[in-house]
């Protein structure tokens, strides 16, 4: 396969020591030459050179890096040129390389080409897209394990063990006329139900571990004026959303980042709920409402100054009825005034008392087990929507399988045996589909 030159910028915009550009493809090495008044590099060797544009003027003074093909990250010569800081620089090196003959990289392109020329699977190509995104230590180290193939060798093993399943049943259909033992079928049987129950495990674990690579998010509940802006501000320690005295003043949700131990979370603050007749924070209790379905944790907060009252108790049950089994803590608020509320009722487990006012770290410390709990690295898991899909493609393949074989109908359990083996492997390298790899490729950042 033989395509064009691209280049594109390979660390984030804005204020940096350094920028990397980079250029990959059959000119690479020419057109780098040609920014550097012709000088020559040789591969993996860092080179000190001046870079002037087309008027003769200086551009930059970089670190010069070329890697001779296949040994580069794309398998084609690359040419990356280590820029002084700022955005400004490097725009005017990417000009002049686009005024050379190359061209501007789409999201995704270098890492598309390191797959089509065999460098990487989809599998490695999925960990580096969510690698930088991850907002999590334990996130990123699962998917540097996923880096070093190990979803790959997964993958790979069961789809040995579905061939060698087919290989035995198509064994058995070439001696059909003879009469084939029972526990020979059995035997096929338990293979497969092994291999589901592990894929099946796998893909459980996968299901809604969104917020372990893009960050939990946390949504602070409760009805108007309890302390949910205080709280979201004693947590960012800025007073970021409006607090005032008056119930209903956030309208809308306020979200943002903050690092607890080494967990990157959003928090979301909310419009308080209760049985209102006001259109606008009616809007705002639906926004709350999908705010719960859609975080992974629900930090519940009341008022310990005040007793217990009707939308307290609305709201407790709209959390439980809306949150299912995620993780909901109990916060009592305002311990800075005399204690009025008895959660008692509610029947909590160990609700944390503090007062914005005042030290919130036992919130802290609370939230951070919980987030410890929720980002095992160890399991296998799935990172992709699409490597879900191709899981669950692959059982369902699987258990349309079992019938067939338990009547002894081969042939059709060949049929679904290869259906599941094709969606298995789809998961590292699909049949070459340019559709879906554009799709996939496009999700990538752009220089990478
Ligand atoms: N004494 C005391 N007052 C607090 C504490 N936390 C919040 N408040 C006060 O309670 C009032 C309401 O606080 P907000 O943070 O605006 O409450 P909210 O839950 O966001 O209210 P809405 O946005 O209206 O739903 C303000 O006057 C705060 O200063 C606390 O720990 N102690
Ligand atoms: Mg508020």
């Amino acid at each position: 396969m033989t395509f064009d030159t691209i280049v594109a910028l390979a660390t984030s915009r804005g204020r940096g020591a350094i920028a990397i550009v980079r250029l990959s493809g059959p000119e690479a090495l020419a057109i780098a030459s040609a920014l550097s008044g012709g000088k020559t590099f040789s591969p993996r060797h860092a080179t000190l050179t001046r870079l002037h544009d087309r008027d003769g003027q200086l551009i930059d003074e970089a670190l010069v890096i070329y890697f001779e093909n296949p040994k580069s990250f794309t398998g084609e010569n690359v040419v990356e040129f280590q820029l002084h800081g700022g955005d400004a620089v490097a725009m005017l090196a990417i000009d002049e390389l686009l005024a050379l003959g190359a061209r501007a990289a789409e999201p995704g392109e270098f890492s598309k080409r390191a797959f089509l020329n065999g460098k990487i699977d989809l599998t490695k190509a999925e960990a580096i897209a969510s690698l930088i995104d991850a907002k999590s230590k334990e996130s990123a180290r699962l998917l540097a394990r996923q880096l070093t193939g190990e979803l790959k060798q997964f993958v790979d093993a069961q789809r040995d063990e579905l061939i060698r399943i087919l290989a035995h049943s198509e064994v058995m259909i070439d001696y059909a006329d003879e009469e084939l033992p029972d526990d020979l079928l059995e035997g096929l049987a338990s293979s497969l139900k092994i291999l589901q129950a592990a894929l099946q495990k796998t893909l459980d674990s996968s299901r809604n571990r969104d917020g372990f690579f893009t960050g939990y998010k946390v949504a602070i509940v409760g009805k108007p004026n309890v302390g949910k802006s205080s709280l979201l501000n004693a947590l960012l320690a800025y007073e970021r959303a409006i607090v005032s005295e008056v119930a209903g003043t956030t309208r809308d949700t306020v979200e943002e980042f903050i690092v607890l131990g080494s967990h990157t979370i959003k928090i979301v603050d909310t419009a308080g709920i209760r049985e209102s007749s006001d259109a606008i924070e009616a809007i705002g209790i639906g926004y709350s409402k999908k705010m719960i379905e859609e975080s992974d944790i629900i930090l519940s907060l009341f008022d310990g100054s005040r007793p217990l009252d009707d939308d307290d108790t609305a709201i407790r049950s709209l959390i439980d009825e809306v949150s299912g089994n995620k993780p909901v803590i109990t916060v009592i608020n305002k311990s800075d005034l005399p204690a009025e509320f008895d959660i008692g009722m509610l029947q909590q487990d160990a609700p944390v008392s503090l007062s914005c006012r005042g030290d919130i770290s036992p919130l802290k410390a609370r939230l951070t087990d919980v987030l410890d709990g929720m980002s095992d690295s160890s399991e296998q898991i799935l990172i992709s929507k699409r490597q879900i899909a191709q899981v669950e493609m692959t059982l369902r393949a699987l258990s349309d399988a079992l019938a067939p074989l338990m009547r002894g109908e081969l042939e059709i359990f060949s049929f679904h045996i290869n259906e599941a083996i094709a969606s298995l492997s789809a998961i590292s390298r699909p049949y070459e589909h340019d559709q879906m790899l554009d799709e996939m490729f496009g999700n990538f950042c752009l220089g990478k």
